[in-house]
């Protein structure tokens, strides 16, 4: 059973005699009665470069936080910290020296481990570019630098799913391996986050601009896990993109796995994210229109009110 995935975990559940209910209930209900313990089961994985070490660490039902490590100081910051124990395990296992958080916004399930963790672990740098983050002790601004170890971090101000959102942009000092950006609700792979506290203009803004100048092979490092939800509405705006048909194939095996299907890249995103292509003509007539913001607005619109298919 271990290794073996959601559906072989259901499956050997069910044939354990876990009740004929469930035995006969289809994948999809199987799915969900489990997924109390199929969540607890999501697996961490660490993306090792030559400077920079990122630990991705699944917290809560579908968030990610992100230890990120300095190779040359051993120092390190938290990404989100959202659950706190789970974070100085973390830091413990890979013996570095925690300094930082990264706060991308003030929402609960990204924020609201702030508070434990600095009573947990003193003297840490709190950064945010919001006064709604708890603990805050940095309040940054657009293009303010900072330091985590021998990384240099920008912070890109992105507002629009909050208005004080941030994602942070690590690169190491004259090294060609690729950069890191931690986007939280800004940039999911292949989709974005709800327009809660902003438009359409500062989406496009955040995602084109912003996100979209970065160098391409910049790794991207995400708030949840919403690949698979994400390439079901991408299929949905533009059927014949190949591009998205063999990352939702992919998407779905690593899911089957328990693997995190983070990072993606910038590039790759162009590929096939709707919100990051609502400068094509395939996504423009989907939406109806023929500006890139005004497409931006509509898909948004649509997908919060998306069904997303089984399949
Ligand atoms: N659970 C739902 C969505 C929950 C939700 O609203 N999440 C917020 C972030 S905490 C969001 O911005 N989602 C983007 C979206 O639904 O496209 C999903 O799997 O997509
Ligand atoms: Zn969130």
């Amino acid at each position: 059973m271990l290794g073996g995935g959601w559906r072989s975990l259901g499956t050997a559940l069910a044939a354990l005699g876990a009740g004929a209910l469930l035995l006969r209930a289809g994948p999809a209900q199987l799915r969900a009665a489990f997924l109390q313990t199929a969540h607890e089961q999501r697996k961490s994985k660490t993306v090792t470069q030559t400077n920079m070490k990122v630990e991705i660490l699944p917290a809560l039902t579908d968030n990610y936080m992100y230890l990120l490590i300095d190779e040359e100081t051993k120092e390190a910051a938290i990404v989100d910290p959202v659950q706190p124990q789970k974070v100085l395990d973390a830091v413990k296992k890979h013996g570095v020296k925690l300094t930082s958080v990264l706060t991308t916004h003030h929402h609960w399930d990204h924020a609201g481990g702030n508070e434990k963790l600095v009573k947990l672990e003193t003297g840490l740098r709190v950064y945010g570019g919001d006064s709604r983050v708890g603990a805050l002790t940095q309040k940054v601004s657009h293009l303010t630098s900072l330091k985590v170890g021998s990384l240099n971090v920008k912070c890109l101000c992105t507002p629009c799913h909050t208005s004080g959102h941030i994602c942070y942009y690590v690169t190491k000092p004259n090294s060609s391996e690729p950069p890191a950006v931690f986007t939280g609700d800004t940039l999911f792979v292949a989709g974005c986050g709800k327009f809660f506290e902003g438009t359409p203009e500062e989406m496009y803004r955040a995602l084109i601009e912003i996100l979209g100048s970065l160098d391409p092979e910049t790794r991207v490092y995400c708030g949840h896990e919403y690949t698979i939800n994400n390439l079901k509405f991408a299929r949905h705006v533009e059927p014949k993109n190949v591009s998205i048909q063999e990352k939702l194939a992919w998407a779905k095996a690593k899911y089957d796995s328990g693997e995190p299907t983070i990072p993606s890249t910038i590039a790759e995103e162009f590929t096939f994210n709707p919100f990051m292509r609502v400068r094509e003509k395939t996504v423009q007539e989907h939406a109806g229109e023929t500006d890139p913001i005004r497409t931006m607005g509509a898909i948004r619109k649509e997908k919060d009110n998306f069904r997303v298919p089984k399949d």
